[in-house]
């Protein structure tokens, strides 16, 4: 489904063949379970040596490193919130996620880009809230950079594939 540049598809993320994807990594950057043992696992191990040489990422920011034998030339790790109520800057840092993966994107001239559903597994970020973050953080940095790059959602699980279909729907 596609909305203007930006478009949800319900899949593995490893798979894409695109600049680059976003992983939800988390700040030692030295791999885990989730998207990001996926990730690790199809890229190879050359992944984990460049995560090492970079030594970590603070919540709410992005780091850049090849794809290796991933079909995407690059992975962009950011560090998602963990969920613990919502006052604890939570919405602010996974916005933070969005822009900075987006500016690296910018600042390195990708035209296409695949996010996962960054916090919403293992860091428990309720999927409706964190979706609305996604989208408009992307749809407003768009805008506001002039920016014309394909941006994916991709989805793993149904629900959040339904609560993403639904929210582009809506006009806005
Ligand atoms: N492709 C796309 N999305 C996926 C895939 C995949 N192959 N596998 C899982 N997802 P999570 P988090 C979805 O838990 O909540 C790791 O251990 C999944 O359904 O991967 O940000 C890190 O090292 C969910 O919607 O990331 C951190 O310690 C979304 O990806 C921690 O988990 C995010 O779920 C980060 O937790």
């Amino acid at each position: 489904m596609e909305t203007g540049q930006i478009k949800v598809i319900q899949g593995d993320i490893t798979r894409l063949n695109v600049d680059a994807i976003v992983n939800a990594a988390n700040s030692r950057l030295l791999g885990g379970g989730g998207v990001d043992g996926a990730i690790h696992r199809a890229a190879g191990p050359e992944l984990l040596e460049a995560c090492r040489e970079i030594g970590g990422c603070p919540t709410g920011e992005a780091r850049l490193t090849p794809g290796f034998r991933l079909p995407a030339t690059h992975v962009i790790h950011t560090v998602g919130p963990v969920w613990n109520g919502g006052r604890y800057g939570e919405p602010q840092l996974l916005a933070s996620c969005y822009t900075q993966s987006l500016n690296i994107a910018r600042d390195n001239n990708f035209s296409s880009v695949a996010f996962p559903n960054i916090s919403t597994g293992i860091y428990g970020y309720p999927k409706q809230q964190a979706a609305e973050i996604a989208i408009s953080t992307v749809k407003n940095y768009l805008r506001d950079h002039n920016f014309s790059a394909e941006i994916t959602f991709v989805c793993f699980d149904q629900e959040n594939y339904a609560i993403y279909q639904a929210l582009l729907n809506k006009v806005g």
